[in-house]
């Protein structure tokens, strides 16, 4: 079972479409195994993000992502973190095909309203960012054969 580590950035919480996007990645199949709402502090802002530390949308991005609560959550499943990159879509709006989450909600890249880990790497130190170990639960049910 892998895990991937989703944030819905603020915009989300401000369009009230929350909901919407929780349900695309329940209704694949996925478990939900950890959510918070929260505000993010400058620095872990500047921790999760620190690979673009030098990038030229570097102030911009931690700035929207610091602007108001998020939703940070832990999903599970097969090939996780492969799935949920599938279902967000392209980092670049233009980029971003209909049906998937950015491409049907987003008109902006630094906009494009939610963080997917792109590996299990990543996802591991994300996790570890935003979550302790015991606020994952792990949880089972019959279902995992009807998806
Ligand atoms: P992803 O979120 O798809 O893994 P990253 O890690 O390359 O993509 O970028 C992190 C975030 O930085 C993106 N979600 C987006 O909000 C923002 N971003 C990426 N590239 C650009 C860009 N060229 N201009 C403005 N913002 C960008």
């Amino acid at each position: 079972m892998e895990r991937c580590f989703v944030m819905l950035k603020p915009g989300v919480i401000n369009r009230r479409i929350v909901g919407e996007i929780l349900s695309r990645l329940e209704k694949k199949g996925l478990s939900l195994v950890a959510m918070k709402m929260m505000v993010i502090s400058d620095e872990l802002a500047a921790n999760h993000y620190a690979e673009h530390k030098e990038k030229s949308f570097f102030t911009d991005l931690t700035s929207y992502i610091t602007s108001g609560p998020v939703i940070a959550m832990v999903w599970q499943g097969d090939n996780c973190v492969q799935l949920v990159r599938k279902l967000v879509g392209a980092t670049k709006v233009e980029e971003a095909q209909p049906g998937t989450i950015r491409g049907d909600y987003s008109l902006h890249t630094p906009h494009n309203i939610i963080h997917a880990s792109d590996s299990d790497e990543s996802a591991k130190r994300e996790i570890g960012l935003f979550f302790k170990e015991e606020e994952l639960i792990n949880w089972h049910d019959d279902n995992a054969k009807w998806f």
